[in-house]
């Protein structure tokens, strides 16, 4: 499944192959929560805008419009008209981050809905079988994402528990897989490591759930407020130990030099909503750094948003009129920008993948690594 074509360092490039088509890595997971890319980006524009992946959300679809009727309605892909690679996070980092009045037990964690309140259990059975129903490429295993700061004592029985569950999801997951009718019977299971900044349980956990050889693996517990030294440090001490030939995926990162750092430590996939949630604030990513659109100085700036862009807000838009339009509250801002905002994240690993390829990833690193990440005007 997972192809390691290249390398230069530690960075890879390689390729996913799947039944819904082969995608390229180092690659950047476009999210779609709910099913949809917000800013009122459809699946037509995510094409236009080098989308190979999109991640969509267990514990949303669970709760709206439920994955019984979008399994009534044939499935994930069907019911978004997305024929390329879907990955569904499990609802293991949404039930810590969303849920109200959580109540976490070996059998898996109690919530309350954020929609209405309904009271939920969620464990590695339940997450599997809804993301069965969805029918997703890829499915995450259901973890528990611990808080940061963490004792560490908190921190190794939680890991412990999340390697419990993970071997209930690959034991659900075979079975629904081999159901008469399930949606799609390929679908894969990535486990994910956790132990929060403590090295000794980030390698014994990851040692761990090697061990069940599973089809991916991710790193999560990470950008959950922990310094950037930090998250790089983990990866640093954990990627080493993860399989050769199987796809990484470091979860919920992150900023285009965390992109790019992650790749230089061995990383091959990637989502984050920071290109998409940024965008509808009026701020976007470009070559020379980012910018606010609102600021005064574009009033009357004929320039596209990046002169080096290609993307269709760029085409054909000026930076004063989609600052205009964010003055106005324009529901075309917020879209104009989103579509910058992806199309950069996806030219941005497209860009990675051919340094790696013709041995100038660490060239593009030292030039772009800092840039990205200045506030420009
Ligand atoms: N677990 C899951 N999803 C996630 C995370 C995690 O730890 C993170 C952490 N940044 C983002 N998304 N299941
Ligand atoms: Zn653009």
């Amino acid at each position: 499944m997972y192809k390691l074509l290249k390398q230069e360092g530690l960075a890879r490039r390689g390729t996913v192959d799947t039944v819904h088509g082969t995608f390229q890595t180092p690659c950047f997971m476009n999210v779609g929560t709910a099913g949809a890319i917000k800013g009122g980006i459809s699946t037509m524009d995510l094409k236009e805008l080098k989308c190979q992946v999109e991640l969509c959300n267990t514990y949303h679809l669970h709760l709206r419009p439920t994955d019984t009727v979008i399994r009534k309605m044939g499935g994930l892909h069907k019911f978004i008209n997305w024929d390329r690679p879907i990955l569904t996070d499990s609802g293991g980092f949404q039930v810590f981050s969303l849920a109200k009045l959580r109540r976490i037990k070996e059998e898996g964690v109690y919530f309350q809905s954020h929609i209405d309140g309904r009271r939920i259990f969620m464990g590695p059975e339940e997450s599997m079988r809804i993301q069965s129903n969805l029918g997703s490429t890829i499915a995450m295993a259901f973890d528990e994402c611990v808080e940061n700061p963490a004792t560490y004592a908190y921190a190794k029985q939680s890991c412990a528990r999340t390697t419990r569950w993970l071997q209930r999801c690959k034991a659900e997951m075979a079975r629904l897989n081999s159901l008469p009718d399930t949606i799609n019977p390929h679908q894969l299971l990535f486990g994910i490591n956790q132990g929060c900044t403590f090295d000794d349980l980030r390698v014994e956990h990851m040692k761990q759930i090697r061990e069940l050889d599973l089809d991916g693996y991710a790193v999560g517990g990470l950008a959950v407020g922990e310094p950037t030294e930090e998250m790089y440090h983990v990866l640093d001490v954990v990627v080493p130990h993860m399989p050769e030939h199987k796809p990484r995926y470091l979860m919920g990162v992150g900023t285009p030099s965390n992109i790019i750092e992650g790749v230089a430590r061995g990383i091959d996939m990637f989502d984050c909503v920071m290109p998409s949630r940024n965008a509808r604030h009026a701020t976007v990513f470009t070559w020379n750094g980012i910018m606010h659109l609102t600021n005064q100085c574009y009033e009357t700036d004929d320039r596209p948003i990046d002169e080096h862009c290609d993307c269709p807000a760029c085409r054909h838009y000026s930076r004063a009129y989609i600052r205009h339009l964010f003055k106005a509250k324009e529901m075309l801002a917020g879209r104009l920008a989103v579509m910058h905002n992806l199309y950069f994240y996806n030219t941005l690993t497209e860009r990675i993948r051919s340094a790696i390829e013709t041995d100038t990833f660490a060239q593009f690193r030292a030039e772009y690594s800092g840039r990205l990440a200045k506030l420009i005007r």
